[in-house]
């Protein structure tokens, strides 16, 4: 049980419910901001649904980044009751620096928290109890904790939590599983009977698409000749892995409709494939994992997978309607659920025309340094979708993977700046690389307002523009001493001793 795994961690989400309960009481409006990726807008849809059911008032924000001039408008708005979710943790002071007076502010994140000088601010955070934020709760988990710590009976957002934690990709356990407090909240939700959780075949668009289609939109792990490949998907299904696709009535079968029989056997077609095809076992064992499917949401829908559930909230923050996602994760169904739709359709085909532009060009765009791959997607990849470009570059073996890879983009909202979105494997973080870290540092030695963060294995942030190869200088140094650490001191020594 949560309570009992992490009592001191439980204990702050108590006092924290204590707080803005005060605040409610007072007759304050929360004045709440949150992250536009899938983990911030569910993060944003708890605290919510939270507070509707308190029936306090909320004006909610969805921010990309949070910047000086972000914190400066919100200051003029005059609230003084504010909540930050999946975001703040990096910025404690900033925020600080600028709704300083007698605010009353919660940040409740997950991100690796900076030292504040201040200790008026109620920080909430796991990274402050000895909890990895990285991998065993997200900000959505960190946030229904509050939640469920201001009513039992928001335990019914447990799933609304796992959508985050699958969209942060926190699903690093065995077989893409969720640790930590993330498996607590996956136990809570299977107890109250919302949500199943078992080892499947983990084609994207499980329970929606026609099996080939569902392998086409596969991108992790990334099926070399299929992911992406419709004709190539459909001969697969039908003549490799023998599997019929359509039903007797003529109907497109999905993944879920398969017998227990046909799934492995299409398991064991694609694993033999995907070793031809150059990946290792463990790589190509990989797409059998923890599937989240929601037992509450209905058949059929994108809802009832949990990572799709993620990507259509990934979708909407990325394309410029994140109170979309934030309506379905208070519980709408109807007009909410059908717009989303249509983002998420008209989200693919961005990511799609994106991923062939630079797979096209990569001979003329790919640059490299001694750690560090680049590439700049100018104004043809949006700033909103580089993060994702970059990761499925670097997932797709179109390059190699023995290199940091950085994105970089212009940004329709800071037209002098550009968006930049770094990427590593897990080889590399075992290594010594943290990319969060390494991308602050570069950030600080050019002197710029430091505007970067996040994982260790994956972060962002932004430069100036025509900063690029500076920073790109700035980050390879960077690395290179969290990859050859040993190595620098020799050189050191051999300087004094030389
Ligand atoms: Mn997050």
């Amino acid at each position: 049980m949560l309570e009992e795994k992490y009592p001191q961690f439980w204990g702050n989400a108590k006092e924290i419910a204590k707080n803005i309960k005060e605040k409610i009481e007072e007759g304050l409006t929360a004045r709440i901001i949150s992250h536009f990726d899938a983990d911030g807008i569910s993060s944003a849809g708890i605290i919510c649904a939270a507070l509707y059911r308190l029936q306090a008032s909320f004006h909610l924000s969805i921010v990309k980044q949070l910047t000086p001039e972000i914190l400066k408008n919100l200051k003029e708005e005059k609230y003084t009751f504010f909540i930050f979710t999946d975001i703040g943790s990096g910025q404690l002071n900033l925020i600080k620096q600028h709704l300083n007076q007698k605010e009353k502010i919660i940040v409740i994140d997950h991100h690796p928290p900076i030292k504040s000088e201040d200790e008026s601010l109620v920080h909430f955070n796991p990274h402050l109890y000895g909890i990895d934020g990285a991998r065993e709760i997200s900000g959505s988990t960190t946030t229904y904790l509050v939640a469920r710590a201001l009513d039992k009976r928001n335990k019914n957002l447990s799933n609304i939590a796992i959508v985050g934690a699958l969209g942060d990709r926190q699903d690093k356990g065995n077989q893409y599983s969720l640790t930590g407090v993330n498996k607590e909240v996956v136990d809570e939700a299977v107890k109250l009977g919302i949500l199943e959780a078992k080892k499947d075949i983990r084609l994207f668009g499980r329970e929606t698409r026609p099996i080939h289609i569902a392998l086409e939109y596969t991108t992790d792990p990334f099926i070399p000749e299929l992911s992406g490949c419709r004709e190539r998907c459909k001969y697969f299904i039908e003549n490799e892995a023998k599997i019929p696709l359509k039903d007797e009535n003529g109907k497109w079968r999905t993944l879920s409709d398969l017998s227990k029989e046909e799934k492995q056997q299409l398991a064991s077609k694609l694993i033999d494939y995907m070793i031809i095809k150059g990946l290792s076992a463990e790589e190509a064992q990989s797409i059998i994992g923890m599937v989240y499917t929601f037992l509450n949401e209905e058949k059929g829908t994108p809802l009832r997978d949990g990572r799709e559930f993620a990507t259509l909230l990934n979708a909407c923050g990325r394309m410029g309607y994140p109170e979309i996602g934030v309506a379905i994760c208070m519980g709408d169904r109807e007009d909410a659920l059908k717009e989303a739709a249509q983002i998420l359709s008209k989200y693919r085909e961005k990511l799609s025309n994106s991923i062939s532009w630079i797979t096209q060009n990569l001979e003329e765009k790919l640059k490299e340094k001694k750690y560090v791959r680049y590439f700049h997607g100018e104004d043809i990849i949006d700033d909103t979708i580089i993060g994702t470009v970059t990761s499925l570059l670097l997932s797709s073996k179109r390059i190699s993977d023995d290199k940091v890879v950085v994105g970089f983009a212009y940004s329709n909202e800071y037209p002098s700046m550009v968006k930049l979105s770094a990427r590593t494997t897990q080889t590399l973080v075992n290594k010594g690389v943290d990319l969060g870290k390494a991308l602050r540092l570069a950030v600080k030695n050019l002197g710029i307002e430091p505007i970067a963060g996040g994982h260790n294995i994956a972060a962002g942030g932004q430069v100036p523009i025509n900063m690029e190869e500076q920073f790109i200088e700035q980050l390879d140094n960077i690395l290179k001493e969290m990859l050859e650490p040993e190595k620098l001191e020799n050189t050191k020594q051999n300087n004094t001793n030389g």
